[in-house]
């Protein structure tokens, strides 16, 4: 059964969701509002990743996130927190986060593997080829899935040497992180290769621009509701791909597809045992 990660970003200039959850309480309310739509984990960010987007300090990130965090996990939830510093991980563990995710795989602040060492967090490792203001520059491959792959051992690796087992990490090839247009897709077709890998696989595609391309030809057209229903479909795709995880903004929508999928997966499967028998 692939897991549900519900966004709840606490930021004044998310793309996606216009910064209307900036207020904690506002934030919380939403978290668990999509909790009771069926979110498994719910995945707090304070600094937005959008193209060209400003770095937040620390500190102000965290006063952001932190009382968001704590009533979330207070309230029995499984909680992520979507950073690439160091000190919100552990501030976030300490709160009651149990898994570190960060964009850059930890890349970003050289403390950041050690720290998430130091707790018993898991972590999520994505593809990443640098900061939002410049990372389609880097946005350069010959064969995406093959390099995404590699990529993504040597963060495996780096985790390994700084004191992370694998089974606490997880891997995401980072949709629209140093990947453009048509780059999307093919790492999406790549996503049982990225499963073979071995480690729990998380995906994100949810309201991300390629979606919109593929929707219109005019991006700024195509309405949020049409986005949400486009990635509930990408994310039962990649259920059937076996990801651990989808990470979506309108839960309920990618509940219900999930849903289906697995209840068509599941006729398959009994089809297959019972012809196998008969
Ligand atoms: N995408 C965004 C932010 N955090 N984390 C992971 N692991 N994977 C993603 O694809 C991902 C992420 C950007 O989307 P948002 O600003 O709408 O949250």
């Amino acid at each position: 059964m692939t897991l549900i990660m519900g966004i709840v970003n606490v930021t004044p200039d998310s793309f996606s969701d216009g910064g209307r959850y900036a207020d904690a309480d506002t934030a919380v309310a939403h978290g668990l509002r999509l909790h009771a739509q069926g979110a498994d984990i719910l995945d707090v960010g304070g600094e937005s990743t959008r193209p060209g987007a400003e770095r937040v300090a620390p500190q102000v990130e965290q006063e952001r996130v932190l009382p968001v965090v704590r009533a979330l996990s207070q309230a029995g939830i499984v909680v992520s927190i979507d950073t690439m510093n160091a000190s919100t991980a552990v501030a976030a563990v300490d709160a009651g986060a149990r898994i570190v995710n960060d964009v850059s795989g930890g890349m970003a602040d050289p403390e950041m593997l050690a720290a998430v060492a130091s707790t018993d967090a898991d972590v999520v490792l994505q593809h990443w080829r640098g900061h939002s203001a410049d990372m389609y520059a880097r946005a350069v491959y010959d064969d995406v899935v093959a390099e995404v792959s590699r990529e993504l051992t040597a963060r495996i690796e780096a985790a390994a040497a700084a004191g992370i087992g694998p089974a606490r990490v997880i891997i995401d090839p980072g949709i629209g992180f140093g990947k453009q247009g048509d780059q999307n897709w093919e790492t999406l077709s790549g996503l049982d290769r990225f499963v073979e890998m071995g480690q729990r696989v998380l995906i994100g595609t949810s309201r991300k621009r390629f979606l919109s391309d593929a929707l219109a030809a005019e991006a700024s057209d195509v309405h949020e509701a049409r986005r949400d229903l486009a990635t509930a479909v990408t994310s039962a795709l990649a259920a059937q791909s076996g990801v651990w995880a989808v990470r979506v903004h309108d839960v309920a929508a990618t509940r219900d597809a999930l849903m289906v999928a697995e209840r068509w997966a599941g006729q398959r499967q009994g089809d297959r045992t019972g012809s196998q028998e008969g």
